[in-house]
C-alpha cells in the first residue's frame, strides 16, 4: 500500500502511520522515499473522483483520501474492527470528531486563511487561541474521555485498542506539544484519555516505531504548532 503525505511534518499523515505501525500493516511512505514534489506531481496525475488533499492511500485499485475514511478502510480490510457494524460506525464517528478537532487546532494558528503565514494572522490567532483553550479543548476532550469511560477502559473498546486509540494518542501528544502550559494546568481533567495516551506506546510494534527516526517530531510546519503566545501565560 502506498501512503502519500507531506514528508517533513507529522500532520494528518501521522494518524495513518501510527495505525499501520501498531497493526503491522505494510505501507510505503511515498513522499518520504521520493519528495514533496513527487507528491504534488502524483496528485496532479490523479483524475476523476480523486482525493482533495493528502493524506491519501493507493491500495491496488483503491485510491482514498480523508483520514477517518482511510483508517476505517484499513480496519475493515484487515479485520481489526469490533465485528459489529453499529460499533464500527461509532468508531468511525469518533474518528470524524477527531478530524473536526484537528481542523480546529489548525485554525487556531491559521484563523483567517490557510495560504497566509502565521505571522500575517497573529492577532486573530491570539484571540482565537484564548477561546479555543477555554471552550473547545475541554468540550472535545471530555467527549473523548466519556467515550473511553463508557467501555470501562483502558481503550475505547475496553481491552481492545482500535484506530481511535492510536489517533487519540497522537491528539494528546500534539496538544501537549502545542499548549504545554494549558495541558499541564488541566492534567487530571480527562483521566481516561490520559490513560490511552500512556498505554498506546506500549503496543509493541508501535514502541519500536516511536523510538525510531521514522517518527517525525512535531514542528511549526505541521498542525500542532507551539507558539508561546497561543498557550496559557
Ligand atoms: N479532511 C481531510 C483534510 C485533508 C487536509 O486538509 N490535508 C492538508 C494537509 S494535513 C492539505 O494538504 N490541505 C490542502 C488544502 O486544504 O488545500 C482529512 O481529514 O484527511
Amino acid at each position: 500500500m502506498e501512503l502519500w503525505y507531506w514528508p517533513d511534518l507529522p500532520g494528518r499523515g501521522e494518524f495513518i502511520r501510527l495505525y499501520c505501525e501498531a497493526s503491522e500493516i505494510e505501507y510505503t511512505d511515498m513522499a518520504r522515499e521520493q519528495s514533496a514534489d513527487a507528491l504534488v506531481e502524483h496528485m496532479h496525475e490523479l483524475q476523476g473522483r480523486r482525493p482533495f488533499a493528502p493524506p491519501y492511500i493507493v491500495d491496488d485499485e483503491v485510491v482514498l483520501g480523508q483520514t477517518p475514511l482511510i483508517l476505517q478502510y484499513l480496519s475493515d480490510k484487515h479485520g481489526l474492527g469490533s465485528g459489529e457494524m453499529d460499533v464500527d460506525l461509532q468508531l468511525f464517528q469518533l474518528q470524524m470528531d477527531i478530524a473536526d478537532f484537528v481542523e480546529e487546532v489548525h485554525s487556531v494558528h491559521h484563523p483567517i486563511a490557510h495560504d497566509l503565514f502565521y505571522s500575517d494572522q497573529m492577532d486573530a490567532a491570539f484571540e482565537k487561541a484564548a477561546y479555543f483553550r477555554a471552550q473547545r479543548i475541554p468540550k472535545y476532550l471530555i467527549h473523548f474521555d466519556n467515550a473511553i469511560a463508557s467501555s470501562g477502559g483502558p481503550f475505547t473498546l475496553g481491552q481492545q485498542w482500535t484506530h481511535v486509540d492510536t489517533s487519540l494518542f497522537q491528539l494528546m501528544e500534539g496538544l501537549d506539544y502545542a499548549f504545554p502550559n494549558y495541558m499541564k494546568a488541566m492534567q487530571g481533567s480527562w483521566p481516561h484519555l490520559e490513560g490511552v495516551q500512556g498505554i498506546v506506546p506500549d503496543i509493541e510494534p508501535l514502541a519500536e516505531y516511536l523510538a525510531s527516526e521514522r517518527r517525525i517530531e512535531f514542528n511549526e510546519d505541521g498542525i500542532f504548532r507551539h507558539y508561546e503566545e497561543l498557550d496559557d501565560q
